[in-house]
């Protein structure tokens, strides 16, 4: 995160840290006790499920602790529509984690979900919103740090598709955040929760997909649009109706 400031711990209970094999890194959001919401171009190379592995409670990058709990993954499913030649598009992907001792996340004062919002639900242009992350803090930096978080304004799409900012690269399952340079998201970020907070509850409005670099001029970061993906999300995750009994 590019100008945010360190998070206190506990503040973003939803994170998840998602380290792919041996180099590759996300975040996510837990948003039901096994399953975590990222972003499909951090997976569309199909990594093996047992090269995956998912932190749930963590602070500082890469440091375990006893707030932390390690998964694996039990299976990960993109939207039909996601195609690896083109991953910004659709930039979705649920993660299913594997139960130890018979469940999977269990609440604690660093591990809680973050609520879906309702398919109808509009954040207006200008709203005030969350990004936190590991990510670099500065566009030329190689360093993953303590979870950082910053706040940023929703932008409109009318601004994010003009030609001098993204044009057509802006697709209505995408918005964008941050007019102004000062708060961006930025590499290792990805995956990761925009979150816009009503009454102070928060909800997973965005996922922190893409954008020209960090806190440039007219380059707002490009999240893809949760609302959109609502029904599918319910679809995959919704526990099946227990038949047969
Ligand atoms: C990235 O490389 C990345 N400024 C994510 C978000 C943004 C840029 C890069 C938006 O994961």
């Amino acid at each position: 995160i590019l100008g945010g400031t360190p998070a206190l711990p506990g503040t973003h209970p939803w994170m998840a840290a998602i380290y792919i094999g041996q180099s590759d890194f996300c975040a996510g959001s837990l948003v039901s006790s096994c399953w975590v919401v990222s972003a499909a171009h951090c997976f569309f190379r199909n990594p093996l499920k047992s090269q995956i592995r998912v932190v749930l409670g963590q602070h500082r990058f890469n440091v375990s602790s006893p707030n932390t709990r390690t998964f694996e993954v039990e299976t990960y499913v993109f939207p039909k529509q996601f195609s690896v030649f083109n991953p910004t598009l659709h930039d979705i992907v649920l993660i299913k984690l594997k139960k130890r001792e018979g469940r999977c996340a269990r609440r604690t004062p660093y591990i809680s979900p973050i609520c879906l919002p309702e398919k109808n639900t509009l954040f207006p242009n200008g709203y005030c919103c969350a990004i936190s992350g590991w990510g670099h803090k500065y566009e030329k930096e190689g360093v993953y740090s303590t979870l950082q978080e910053g706040f940023l304004r929703l932008v409109s799409d009318h601004y994010c598709k003009r030609p001098d900012v993204y044009g057509n690269h802006v697709t209505s399952d995408m918005l964008c955040a941050g007019l102004s340079t000062c708060v961006d998201a930025c590499q290792g970020d990805s995956g990761g929760p925009l979150a816009c907070a009503k009454d102070d509850v928060s909800f997973l409005y965005g996922i922190i997909s893409w954008g020209e670099g960090c806190g440039r001029l007219r380059k707002p970061g490009v999240y893809t649009k949760v609302v959109k993906y609502i029904d599918w999300i319910h679809s995959v995750i919704r526990p099946k109706s227990r038949k047969h009994i």
